[in-house]
């Protein structure tokens, strides 16, 4: 593993030439000879593929994704909760969708969910949603509403998954708390001398550590979430906006309903794009809030207890506070987290988030009016 933690630190992570990515695709049932062009999507943490294969007949499509397991150590468990929680899903869809909302694993030609490569890397393909787009933004309000719904009804139809727990593939996810004392730690030692480039922009976000405290997971009802709901994270049909499947299952674990919602709404409400360096684009839209109240709690069907609906308008404020708290962090860490495509690229995701949880905090009021409407119609 240590060999692989070194490579993949970084942004070393790709593999550039398209025939070994060919080669490990024929380690998966697919029919037909695999050709890919490249990387795929905007996932700031795996490496995803498009691969197509013809044969005489027609044209199949797949993801091929290598899972970074610099960041998730466990990559046979995560692949244990992806098959319990997909077939989980899948034995409920069957009656209200026929699967087409579930991502459909495709085996390895030994039988087994991922291919380990000899490099110790581990693979998992999927069927390509060939409908399904993803957006960094919504166009509208109708994709915030089918977004939140799609992650409502993922949490809802999760609800009885039962024992065993899954494991979780990144231990205290998001307890902000830890999330905090982590940044103050790196703030310390500086390790890669970068603090004195941010030296103001550090010591606004130690001015507001009480955010680090607004959401404590063990105060609230332990509930198998997603864990990861930006938006790019559900598909949405190309041209009628409708939602699809929910993406990205790496993180599906054991969690709080409130950082699902708090994390879409950072994604889905916000009027620029995560790493947005206009700062005066970076907004908070009540009208998309709205829009995710709606269809957050038609999804999950009456299953959030009060405390959780309480706590809905302060979740997205918390959860910004410790995206922007991990942007930063990584970025005096020397970017060895999430990829960056530019210099300074965590730096501009630390403050795009900054501005963003305070235009949320102008709007706080506004946000508990909306809940207090919706919270009996559904
Ligand atoms: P990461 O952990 O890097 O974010 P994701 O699993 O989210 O990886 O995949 C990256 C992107 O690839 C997604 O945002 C989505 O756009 C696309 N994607 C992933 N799986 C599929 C699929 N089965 N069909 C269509 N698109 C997919
Ligand atoms: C990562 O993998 P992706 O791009 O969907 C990250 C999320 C962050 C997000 C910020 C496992 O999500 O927690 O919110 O980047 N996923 C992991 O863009 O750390
Ligand atoms: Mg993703």
């Amino acid at each position: 593993m240590t060999k692989g933690k070194n490579v993949l630190q970084s942004n070393l992570l790709s593999i550039t030439k398209n025939n070994q990515i060919e080669e490990i695709s024929s380690y998966f049932c697919i029919d037909g000879e695999p050709e890919t062009s490249g990387q795929y999507g905007n996932g700031n943490v795996n490496d995803t593929y498009l691969i197509t294969c013809s044969d005489k007949d027609d044209e199949n499509v797949y993801t091929l994704q290598r899972i970074n397991h610099f960041v998730f150590k466990d990559p046979v468990a995560l692949m244990n909760n992806f098959e319990r929680v997909t077939s989980h899903l899948l034995s409920k869809s069957i009656e209200q969708n026929h699967g087409k909302d579930v991502l459909t694993l495709i085996p390895t030609r030994d039988g087994k969910s991922f291919h380990l490569d000899m490099d110790g890397y581990y693979w998992r393909m999927t069927k390509f949603i060939a409908d399904g787009k993803s957006f960094d933004v919504p166009e509208h309000d109708g994709h915030a509403f089918e977004a939140a719904k799609a992650f409502g009804q993922f949490q809802a139809n999760l609800n009885d998954l039962g024992e065993p727990a899954l494991v979780e593939t990144i231990p205290a996810f998001h307890n902000t708390r830890k999330r905090f004392d982590r940044f103050t730690e790196i703030v310390s030692r500086n390790p890669k001398n970068r603090l004195i480039e941010v030296e103001d922009l550090v010591e606004l976000f130690l001015k507001h550590e009480e955010f680090a405290d607004a959401i404590k997971r063990p105060e609230f009802p332990r509930r198998v979430v997603h864990n990861d709901t930006k938006l790019n994270n559900v598909l949405l049909h190309q041209t009628t906006g409708k939602a699809i499947c929910v993406v990205d299952l790496d993180t599906v674990m054991p969690g709080c309903a409130l950082h699902d919602f708090g994390d879409l709404v950072r994604t889905a409400a916000n009027a620029a794009d995560e790493d947005e360096t206009d700062l005066g684009k970076v907004q908070f839209l009540p009208s998309r809030f709205d829009a995710i109240v709606d269809g957050y709690l038609m999804g999950c069907q009456g299953m959030l207890i009060e405390k959780e609906i309480k706590n809905l308008a302060i979740a997205p404020v918390a959860i910004t506070y410790e995206l922007a708290l991990r942007f930063l962090t990584d970025f005096l860490e020397g970017d060895v987290y999430f990829k960056t495509h530019r210099e300074d690229h965590n730096v501009d995701r630390a403050k795009s988030q900054f501005t963003l949880m305070k235009s949320m905090l102008t709007f706080m009021e506004e946000m508990e009016d909306i809940i207090r409407t919706k919270r009996d119609l559904f």
